[in-house]
């Protein structure tokens, strides 16, 4: 069934962590490509701890472009800070796009990420490295490795209809969805701290029956000035946690939230 939806306002939610080399570049590329975009837009920074100048210049830029900073005073982690950023961005726009903060992810692709939402076919849109039109530039080998692993497993295990790319974290949500993923799961609604959180987060909108859709891109990570804050053996431990964890959900009888159960039982298998 297609939802088509005004989109107005969107925001924009950059988690960021010592990002000083890398959020002003793409700060001023934010605003340079969305000067004329059909909805007005509101960045939302979310400087977890950072040790560097991330907040100055989040701040300095709050100045010319429209920009709300929110600071942890110490660090959480990935997961805390989208956690955040999505809980205040649902309120700032009909659409919320998650970009990370290091210049690798184009705000190019933010217009047509809120288009297939506008347009009602969505309620999640990703931008996929794993589109036949996708390029990935400058990648290490062994993250390409990572996340094909988890695009493999995710199939066998726990496929979710439309998704090849289930880890990255640029990604596209219909305020009301994160609206009833709240409902659903409480104010705490991503647990993992880590970069599995992405994982996480998208499992458990396929638990709610939310629809996905993938458009292809361009991931520069070549751009990357900064380094890059994945711990990768903490990573690939708690993408086994969340696999499981929601692996059980699906195969193990539901004891509770049965109101939905038929419904995500159906869309689970035409998968
Ligand atoms: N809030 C928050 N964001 C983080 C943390 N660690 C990394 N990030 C952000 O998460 C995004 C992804 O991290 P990045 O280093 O770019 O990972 P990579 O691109 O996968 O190598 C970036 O925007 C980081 O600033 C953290 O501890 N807290
Ligand atoms: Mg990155």
């Amino acid at each position: 069934m297609k939802t088509p939806t005004q989109v107005s306002e969107v925001a924009i939610v950059l988690p960021a962590y010592n990002e000083e080399k890398d959020l002003p570049t793409l700060l001023d590329n934010i605003r340079g490509t969305l000067a004329e975009a059909p909805f007005k837009y509101t960045v939302v920074v979310v400087d977890d701890g950072s040790k560097d100048n991330t907040a100055a210049i989040a701040r300095a830029a709050a100045k010319t472009m429209p920009l709300k900073l929110i600071q942890h005073e110490v660090n959480k982690g990935l997961g805390e800070g989208v956690q955040t950023g999505l809980s205040a961005g649902r309120h700032l726009g009909e659409v919320v796009v998650v970009m990370d903060a290091d210049n690798t992810h184009n705000p190019v692709y933010i217009q047509d990420m809120v288009r297939v939402i506008q347009e009602g076919d969505a309620d999640v849109v990703i931008a996929s490295r794993f589109r036949a039109a996708s390029v990935v530039q400058g990648v290490p080998f062994f993250r390409q490795v990572l996340s094909w692993g988890c695009f493999a497993m995710m199939k066998c295990l726990l496929p979710y209809r439309n998704v090849r790319d289930y880890s990255t974290g640029f990604r596209a949500y219909r305020s009301l969805t994160l609206g009833r993923l709240i409902q659903n799961s409480g104010a705490r609604f991503i647990e993992e701290s880590s970069f599995a959180c992405m994982l996480e987060l998208l499992l458990s909108l396929r638990w709610l029956g939310a629809r996905a859709v993938e458009i292809p891109y361009t991931l520069r990570y070549d751009l990357k000035v900064g380094a890059s804050k994945m711990r990768i053996i903490r990573t690939i431990r708690r993408y086994f946690h969340v696999i499981g964890k929601y692996w059980c959900k699906d195969v193990l009888p539901e004891t509770e939230e049965t109101s939905l159960s038929e419904l995500r039982r159906q869309l689970r298998t035409q998968a």
